[in-house]
């Protein structure tokens, strides 16, 4: 855990969250400002920065969440479809250095995103 980190502290139960799924590896709850009717943010439970600090030994964590985001979005009941978005590093619009996977649903999606 990093002290500082908001994620790491919902992880921790000192920041509540409205909480969707958990298992032992990874937390999902809704997002403080959605973007869509459904508006999901998955977390690996342990600290890891972003994707781009990911590392050989988080591989298989790294398929557990999208596993997990397709289980979230289907007992959302995104059956029309969904958007996972996992945004990494400043260009790529990072606010919170938790890795987390976006799971956006509900509504129509464009392509490009902004
Ligand atoms: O997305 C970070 C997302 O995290 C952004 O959509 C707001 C959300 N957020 C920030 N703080 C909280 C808390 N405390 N609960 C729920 N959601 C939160 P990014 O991809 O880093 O731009």
């Amino acid at each position: 855990m990093e002290p500082d980190c908001i994620f790491c502290r919902i992880v921790a139960g000192e920041i509540p969250a409205t909480k969707v799924y958990e298992d032992d590896l990874c937390l999902a709850f809704r997002d403080l400002h959605p973007v869509a009717p459904t508006h999901v943010l998955l977390i690996p439970k342990g600290h890891v920065s972003s994707q781009a600090h990911a590392l050989e030994t988080h591989e298989a964590l790294l398929g557990h969440l999208v596993f997990i985001a397709a289980k979230v979005a289907g007992e959302e009941g995104l059956t029309n479809g969904f958007r996972t978005v996992i945004n990494t590093g400043d260009e790529g619009g990072q606010t919170v250095h938790h890795l987390h996977l976006h799971v956006l649903g509900g509504r129509q999606m464009h392509w490009p995103p902004g």
